[in-house]
């Protein structure tokens, strides 16, 4: 087992990565975090308040800039790589910004990693394996084949292409993790659950792409964090870990079960245009995970997480306020 004094997190002011701050801060407490980030239209470092001063330092700056990996890697344990463009419908709308972050950034990173010989353990997504029809009896593995299908998902797949090549040519010690949809507190307002959260409690109606039918595998961002725990201590260098918990529920389901959880009909919804290319199903096997490394989800009762999730975004309007009307007005250009 492998435990860390020091660890980078990248990305750790946006969603994901600030709950695995918080996961760590609370858990691991031998286990110092500098998080580096940028601070994009994602990132908060609002996310990370109450984090005690001598458990986390905050570099903001940009992992695509060579010099200051130069200044801050050395000295660390372990990076552990979250930040990135995240947004799917962005992506579409200007893939730039997602190739510069997710594949640039990413071959920053390595290159640190190699210079400085020190382990990596990096963050990636389902998407990478493109779609599921609805009715398929599979779910993804590690041995399924990469097809994204998004400017998204096709940057975070040769990401994780550049993580093997450097794995077997340079022989870094890296992981990679490619985890199912995560729902929890600190999810940007342009994501689906949060988006339709902040739409109720707005007053606008829900917005659902297309027929709805899409299924999503969901995650609770905690479970997403103790899975990556596991995997930088315990897995296995050089291989790949799935991460999911069962959570498959189509888009229409979803929405009728916040809408009923907010007191609202559960017909209460507009259709909107939907999004092109847009994958039909994604569906998680993590037996690899539970088997090799013991790992379990807390979070198995989706309708409680969901409920609890509600509550958080009902107690926080100052955290979401502020984005939610830039948000609303981009996907209103979209038509969405
Ligand atoms: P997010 O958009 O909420 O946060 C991304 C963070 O990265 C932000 O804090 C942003 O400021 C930072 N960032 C962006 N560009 C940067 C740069 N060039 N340099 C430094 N920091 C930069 O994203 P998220 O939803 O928390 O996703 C985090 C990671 O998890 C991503 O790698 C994503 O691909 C992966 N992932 C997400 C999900 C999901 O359901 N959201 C599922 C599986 C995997
Ligand atoms: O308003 C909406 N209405 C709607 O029907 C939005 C924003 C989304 N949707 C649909 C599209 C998807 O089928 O809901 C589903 C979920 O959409 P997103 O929250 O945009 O997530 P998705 O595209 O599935 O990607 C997410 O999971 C995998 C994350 O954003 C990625 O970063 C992660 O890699």
């Amino acid at each position: 087992v492998f435990i860390p004094h020091s660890i980078i997190v990248t990305g750790g002011a946006g969603f994901i990565g600030s709950n695995f701050v918080h996961y760590v801060v609370n858990n691991h407490p031998g286990t110092h975090v500098t998080v580096l980030d940028a601070l994009t239209y994602a990132g908060n470092l609002d996310n990370l308040k109450g984090i005690p001063s001598d458990c986390m330092d905050f570099v903001h700056g940009d992992i695509c800039d060579a010099e200051l990996l130069d200044r801050i890697v050395p000295g660390h344990d372990a990076i552990v790589h979250y930040a990135a463009e995240s947004h799917n419908d962005n992506s579409i709308a200007d893939p730039e910004p997602f190739v510069r972050t997710n594949v640039v950034g990413t071959y920053r990173l390595l290159e640190a990693v190699r210079k400085y010989g020190i382990r990596y353990h990096h963050i990636s997504t389902d998407e990478v394996y493109g779609d599921l029809a609805l009715d398929d009896p599979h779910k993804f593995t590690e041995s399924t084949p990469y097809h994204p299908s998004s400017p998204y998902s096709s940057t975070k797949a040769s990401s994780d292409m550049l993580v093997r090549a450097w794995t077997r040519t340079y022989g870094i010690r890296a992981t990679i993790s490619n985890c199912s949809n995560n729902y929890g507190p600190y999810q940007h307002v342009e994501k689906f659950i949060p988006r339709q959260i902040t739409n109720i409690l707005t007053g606008v109606c829900p917005k659902l792409y297309g027929a709805g039918l899409n299924v999503r595998d969901w995650i609770h961002t905690e479970d997403h964090s103790s899975a990556v725990w596991t995997i930088l201590t315990k897995g296995r260098i050089g291989e790949t870990y799935l991460i999911g918990a069962n959570g498959e529920r189509n888009n229409i389901d979803v929405l009728r079960l916040i809408l009923r959880l907010m007191g609202q009909p559960e017909d209460a919804f507009d259709h909107v245009k939907d999004r092109p290319g847009h994958d039909r199903r994604y569906a998680i096997d993590a037996t690899k995970l539970r088997t090799e490394l013991g790992w379990k989800p807390k979070h198995t009762d989706f309708e409680s997480g969901l409920k609890a999730t509600i509550d958080w975004y009902t107690a926080h309007p100052e955290w979401w306020e502020k984005t939610k009307a830039t948000t609303e007005e981009r996907y209103k250009r979209q038509g969405q």
